[in-house]
């Protein structure tokens, strides 16, 4: 059984990203195959139930309202055409049905129509995952009632590097509502952007804060920026793909019986560069043709994908399961 530590040194994690490729993919993958199935992949689908008009300042993101990024806004989708997208994701073989809003945090009137929206899709046999922004405990403990099994809620970079991506709301705040929703007993999916411009510390300091929580979170995304044209970080610099995957393989050997969820940037990036973050421990990603505002790989490419890596996509789980 591999032993799960919360006690990792930032000397430890830069030792770890610097070391030589196949080394470090090496030990990702024996770390991956010992606690998880080889060639399995779960897909969860994305769905926007609120866009644009968010009131934070993201520096990445299409839908903060202090920037010109040409989003049409929309109101809050009724629950019919939810219930459409999660059946049709479902029978596209995703197992996770994941809806986000650009709220900086929803207030209760707005909670009541999440509750139904996730009763809706848990009866349809999917798991569910909402990010809704900013969470009180209260609200966490009405969500974990209405049988909801995951919170998305990114920490995006290091405590050093994140003043220079959001000034709206603080890397405590964040911490705060991941601790909500771990003691309502819903599981956390939590990770962050790479690509920001950080350093290779940042990125370090990054998987520190997520690997020394007291639980590590289930679901680990690791997106690549992608650069919105009108946000701050349009400009940035493309990451190397090189050190995208070995940030995986780092987030896999750190936080061994996580999902390590290869989210944002797909399009970017090439069938190999995505085998190659399977290797490093990659088992989870979006799957369909849209992540929130923003395009992602077509279904039949990826499953063209997998077939030719020999992958499966996870069967769904007969009920979810939390682990507290
Ligand atoms: N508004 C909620 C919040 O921020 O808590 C939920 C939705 S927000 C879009 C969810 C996450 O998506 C962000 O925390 C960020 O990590 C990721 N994201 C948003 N825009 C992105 C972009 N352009 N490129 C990569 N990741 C992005
Ligand atoms: C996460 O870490 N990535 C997803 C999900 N959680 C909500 C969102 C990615 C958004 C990419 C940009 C867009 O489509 O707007
Ligand atoms: Fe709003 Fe979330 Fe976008 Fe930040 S990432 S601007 S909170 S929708």
């Amino acid at each position: 059984m591999t032993e799960l530590r919360h006690d990792w040194q930032v000397s430890e994690i830069n030792t770890l990203l610097a070391l030589p490729f196949n080394d470090l993919l090496f030990q990702a993958q024996q770390v991956h195959r010992a606690n998880f199935p080889a060639n399995q992949v779960q897909i969860s689908t994305l769905l926007s139930i609120k866009t644009g008009a968010c009131p934070e300042d993201c520096g990445y993101c299409s839908q903060s309202s202090k920037y010109d990024t040409a989003l049409e806004r929309e109101r809050l989708l009724p629950l019919s055409e939810v219930i459409e997208a999660a059946k049709t994701a479902q029978g596209q073989g995703a197992t996770r049905f994941c809806m986000g809003a650009a709220w900086r945090n929803p207030t209760d009137k707005n909670l009541d129509r999440v509750v139904e929206m996730v009763q809706a899709v848990k009866g349809l046999g999917m798991e569910t995952c909402v990010t809704l922004g900013m969470l009180t405990d209260k609200q966490a403990e009405r969500l974990r009632e209405a049988g909801l099994d995951y919170y998305n809620h990114n920490l995006d970079t290091s405590p050093e590097f994140y003043g220079n991506v959001i000034s709206t709301r603080t890397y405590q705040d964040r911490l705060d509502t991941i601790e909500h929703v771990r003691n309502a007993g819903i599981n956390v999916c939590s990770g962050g952007i790479l690509g920001l411009g950080e350093s290779r510390q940042d990125r370090a300091r990054l998987l520190q804060q997520l690997a020394n929580m007291k639980h590590h979170p289930e679901s680990v995304p690791i997106n690549d920026l992608v650069r919105i044209e009108g946000t701050p970080l349009a400009g940035t610099d493309k990451l190397d793909p090189l050190e995208f995957v070995r940030t995986v393989a780092v987030a896999r050997i750190l936080m061994p019986k996580s999902y390590v969820r290869l989210s944002a940037g797909r399009t970017e990036m090439s069938d190999e560069m995505q085998a190659l973050c399977f290797f490093a421990g990659a088992n989870s990603m979006f799957y369909g043709d849209r992540l929130l505002t923003t395009d992602n790989p077509s279904e039949n490419h990826d499953m063209q994908l997998f077939a030719r890596l020999g992958i499966q996509a996870e069967a769904a789980k007969p009920s979810a399961s939390v682990h507290f």
